[in-house]
């Protein structure tokens, strides 16, 4: 971390988040790096909640509250006024849940990443719809409880990554709080690219994820290690990077500190390792040239 990054605050203490949320502290670490010269867009979400109304604002940059589907050409519409304004040292940046991403807001960001508008999407993954009480989004992993699907999830999780990268867009990546190191350097990366960014980031929610508000983080870097939640880069949708090597540390590291997978079987985990495992495989082999 950059000495003068880590002493910046954007965000004023005593919002609204709950206790241990991986939301805030995502969105934190982000604003640490790019710094007064943002515009936040947000959408219905809990971050609607955590960032507040005027003169109660959270963030210490503007913040303009869009519509659930529009996080994407909302920040694009901002980037394109600053553009005409010679404002380009002004980064617009769209945070927006995994239901204002992987469902609602997905036409549209797909609109706005064809176009290669100018603008850094940071999905805050917290795999539900948690703002209006915990229900099932297509982020959702597979028997996975939440409060529409009580004996556990039958679909699967989106794919979403792939869906981005066919996007072709110039930067992508994944990124964390159990590693923050890594996260603030994509945000500093994402930054300096011109184009459409996204960055999926995975935010654990104590309150959704039954779990106790201090293990968030651990959460967090317990996705990684076990291979659940790999953390890359896809360059122009193709350059595919592995940034941490996981320690491949068993997937009930990470399930077992969660009431949403208490009623998982031995078998129900099992299945899950093999296909984290498979998917790792695939990711590796896409990367194949390129090193860490
Ligand atoms: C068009 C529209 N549909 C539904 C809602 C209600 N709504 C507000 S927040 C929210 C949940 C958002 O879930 P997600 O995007 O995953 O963000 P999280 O709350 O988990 O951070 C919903 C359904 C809305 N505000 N607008
Ligand atoms: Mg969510």
């Amino acid at each position: 971390m950059i000495a003068s990054e880590e002493q910046q605050e954007y965000m004023r203490s005593g919002h609204m988040a709950c206790p241990g949320c991986g939301e805030a502290s995502t969105m934190r670490l982000v604003l640490k790096v790019l710094g007064e010269k943002t515009i936040v867009v947000i959408v219905p979400s809990c971050v609607g909640v955590i960032s507040a109304t005027f003169p109660n604002s959270t963030f210490k940059v503007p913040c303009f509250h869009s519509a659930f589907e529009i996080a994407a050409p909302t920040a694009a519409g901002i980037a394109n006024a600053l553009r005409v304004q010679g404002r380009e040292d002004v980064t617009a940046l769209a945070f927006a849940g995994d239901g204002g991403t992987f469902d609602i807001g997905l036409q549209s960001l797909s609109g706005a990443a064809d176009r290669n508008d100018n603008f850094i999407y940071v999905c805050l993954d917290n795999e539900a719809y948690m703002n209006t009480g915990i229900q099932s989004s297509s982020s959702t992993p597979q028997g996975v409880w939440t409060m529409t699907t009580p004996g556990g999830r039958q679909g699967r999780k989106k794919k979403f990554m792939q869906i981005i990268a066919a996007h072709r867009m110039p930067y992508a990546a994944t990124a964390s709080i159990g590693h923050p190191h890594d996260l603030m350097a994509k945000i500093r990366k994402a930054k300096n690219i011109k184009g459409t960014k996204f960055i999926h980031t995975l935010t654990p929610c104590p309150t959704g994820w039954r779990m106790p508000e201090n293990l968030s983080a651990k959460a967090a870097m317990l996705a990684v290690e076990t291979k659940l939640f790999p953390l890359y880069e896809v360059i122009d949708g193709t350059e595919y990077r592995i940034t941490h090597q996981p320690l491949g540390l068993p997937v009930q590291e990470f399930t077992k500190i969660q009431g949403r997978y208490r009623h998982f079987t031995e078998e129900d985990t099992a299945i899950l390792q093999r296909e984290v495992d498979d998917e790792w495989e695939q990711l590796v082999a896409k990367t194949k040239g390129c090193k860490l």
